[in-house]
């Protein structure tokens, strides 16, 4: 019998897991789609994924740009990954569910939070939904059926599968999209959940993003199994790995996961290949852990580079169109940013309003000491937190 090597000792970064196990892919990396083998999306559907793609890419350059300027407190960009989010949230209906994991952002403009109300979010003012109560890109809509962010990994996943679960057992034909990133596979709500999904035939796709890395932990320690899609199967349910870099095999391997569930033959699992091109937040410095190398190999894989070699060699885009659709783009998130920095901070009163049905003696009693020091903002430094 051959034994297992050991694992590699703590201190040395395990090798990658290997790449290509089963890879849906459909877009080569310079754009080309091998005979046969174009799904064919409609143009309005392919320009509109493209657009969205570049959308977010600007906006997480430029909110990046605040954070560093000192105009918002953090921010966890998703360079990189903007096809695995875009692809797999338009393959929704309106109706559906998504629960996101931490680089989701992407996905609440999709189901119609305003560029100006992500930057809100991002500055936790007046304007913003969650009253600043929350972290930044904690972004949530629930018109928009697009569930809040939590920041604690894992979570999100029992919650789809539950909000799945909910739909199924009042006949109501939604599906719900769960993300999670690499690193939740080895959190406790991922295998709760996956069992669940698994045995209940929740109708939801759980999609991982697997980006490669959960902040300094490469993916070869975080699983020893050869690819995360094939967890699925010990949950009796259907798996499939997917270039997440490649926007038309993310949105048909999740079309067709998503037609599954609503047919009511239960959960899928998707595995999206990507990488996370900058740090894990505003936070991090990545060089501290990853070989330059690495990074310039995946940027060869660019998404939103790979999807307008596609739409120019289908004849569906041109340089003028590019040139109209950055400067739109450029002029929504500026106004969208002066506008966001136009408002005040939340009323000092909304640290206790809407905590609890009343408001309990005690609250009111430790806003009116708040108050009597000058409010929050005024006297931060005498703030008794
Ligand atoms: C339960 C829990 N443990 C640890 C953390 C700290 N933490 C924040 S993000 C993160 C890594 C998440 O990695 P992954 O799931 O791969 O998502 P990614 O950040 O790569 O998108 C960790 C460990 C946390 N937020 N929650």
């Amino acid at each position: 019998m051959v034994k297992k090597p050991p694992p590699p000792p703590a201190d040395q970064p395990a090798p990658p897991a290997p790449a290509s196990q089963g890879l849906v892919r459909l877009l080569d990396d310079d754009g080309t789609v091998p005979k046969g083998k174009d799904p064919n999306l409609p143009p309005e559907l392919l320009r509109y994924l493209y657009g969205q793609m570049v959308q977010i890419r600007e906006f997480d350059r430029r909110v990046l740009m605040l954070q560093r300027q000192g105009r918002i407190g953090f921010y966890g960009p998703i360079l990189g990954q903007e096809a695995a989010t875009i692809g797999s949230v338009a393959a929704l209906e309106r109706r559906d569910w998504v629960f996101p994991a931490l680089r989701e952002g992407a996905a609440a403009l999709m189901r119609g939070l305003s560029l100006e109300e992500a930057v809100n979010q991002l500055i936790g003012n007046g304007k913003d939904r969650c009253k600043g109560r929350q972290m930044p890109c904690h972004y949530t809509l629930k018109e928009g059926n697009y569930h809040g962010m939590s920041s604690v990994i894992g979570t999100q996943i029992s919650h789809a599968v539950g909000a799945a679960m909910a739909a199924r057992l009042r006949g109501d034909d939604v599906v719900v999209l769960g993300f999670l990133g690499d690193g939740a596979t080895s959190a406790n709500d991922f295998h709760c959940g996956m069992n669940f999904a698994g045995v209940y035939q929740a109708p939801c796709v759980l999609f991982c993003q697997n980006n490669q890395w959960a902040i300094s932990v490469p993916i070869g320690k975080q699983s020893a199994s050869e690819t995360i899609a094939q967890k699925g199967k010990a949950y009796g349910m259907p798996y499939v790995r997917v270039d997440g870099n490649d926007v038309l095999a993310v949105y048909t391997v999740t079309r067709a996961a998503v037609d599954r569930a609503r047919r009511g033959e239960g959960p899928t699992f998707v595995e999206a290949v990507t990488y996370r091109r900058l740090g894990h937040s505003s936070s991090d410095d990545p060089t501290r852990y990853r070989d330059d190398a690495e990074v310039v190999a995946w940027e060869k894989k660019d998404p939103i580079d790979r999807c307008r070699a596609y739409l120019v060699g289908r004849g569906l885009w041109d340089d003028a169109e590019e040139a109209a659709l950055k400067e739109g783009i450029a002029q929504r998130v500026n106004d969208a940013i002066a506008a966001a920095e136009q408002h005040g901070p939340p009323a000092d009163e909304t640290l206790v309003t809407d905590v609890y049905a009343q408001v309990t003696p005690q609250l009111k009693e430790q806003l009116a000491e708040v108050l009597a020091l000058g409010g929050r903002g005024v006297n931060e430094g005498a703030f008794p937190l």
